[in-house]
């Protein structure tokens, strides 16, 4: 039996796929929860492949059994229609919380996003950077979910007495390249990713708590103190490629100005 089984949703996805090599540990068994194909085991790789829907009730129950810890990263990524972002954000982070609570899973970590604060002024950030529990400003109804996702999570910590930590995550890539010179405020490096991951799966009785997952970042503009009371200590700074990102163009009007940048002004409910 492994010492911890960790089930992670939406794990053919970006975060996710980043995320797989780096939570690896001895003694520690990931569960892959995607809708998507997901390459096979590794020799040696200790996960468990799980296909299935994050909205689905049935998937949910059977992919929580004998599981320990819950990351929560499925759902749409990116802005779409009302109906699809109500069902698979909203009722599915519903689902996947009722499902981790019937099996006693104590550790649950929600992906949040800094859209769901999008229409913060960048301005207002301050010395100290935008605190993590400032209150949701969402840009997109993709923002408005991940506020929902941050409601639901408090909810349940607080009813059933489990720890939740939302991270509201700000760019995770490879490299901070393909953001263009707001990734350099943004990036989130895959490295710090599963530090600050282990950092929420091991915090001693965190209860809830809403964090900014984000690198060290020169330019940053939001609080770490939050994540760093759990723990977090990045290592990697965005302005590392900054020389790199010379002679892209500076966001310029709302994306300049709110810490959503092009989100702010996506049409709304238009899958981009
Ligand atoms: C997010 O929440 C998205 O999931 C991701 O694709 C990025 O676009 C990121 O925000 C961002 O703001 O760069």
């Amino acid at each position: 039996m492994p010492d911890q089984r960790v089930l992670i949703t939406g794990a053919a996805g970006v975060v996710g796929t980043l995320m797989r090599p780096r939570l690896r540990k001895p003694g520690r068994v990931l569960r892959l929860l995607d809708l998507a194909g997901q390459p096979a085991a590794e020799p040696g790789e200790a996960v468990e492949i799980v296909t299935g829907s994050v909205t689905d009730a049935g998937v949910m129950a059977a992919a929580c059994e004998d599981a320990d810890a819950l990351i929560h990263l499925g759902g749409h990524s990116r802005e779409n229609s009302w109906d699809a972002t109500l069902e698979v954000n909203i009722n599915g982070t519903r689902t996947v919380l009722e499902a981790a609570r019937e099996a006693g899973i104590k550790r649950v970590v929600l992906a949040s996003s800094n859209h769901a604060v999008g229409f913060r002024r960048i301005a207002d950030a301050g010395e100290t950077g935008l605190p993590a529990d400032s209150s949701p400003r969402p840009d997109t109804y993709y923002g408005v979910s991940k506020a929902a996702i941050e409601a639901l999570g408090s909810l349940y910590a607080a009813r059933f007495d489990m720890d939740v930590i939302v991270v509201r995550i700000g760019s995770c890539f490879e490299t901070p390249l393909p953001l263009g010179p707001r990734g350099l405020v943004t990036w989130l490096s895959p490295d710090d990713g599963a530090r600050l991951f282990e950092s929420c799966l091991t915090a001693p009785s965190p209860g809830y708590r809403l964090i900014w997952g984000v690198s060290d970042n020169t330019r940053r503009i939001y609080s770490l103190a939050e994540a760093e009371a759990l723990g977090y200590r990045p290592r990697d700074n965005a302005e590392t490629y900054a020389e790199q990102l010379t002679g892209n163009p500076a966001p310029s009007g709302a994306a300049a100005e709110y810490v959503g940048g092009p989100f702010c002004t996506a049409p709304l409910g238009e899958f981009n």
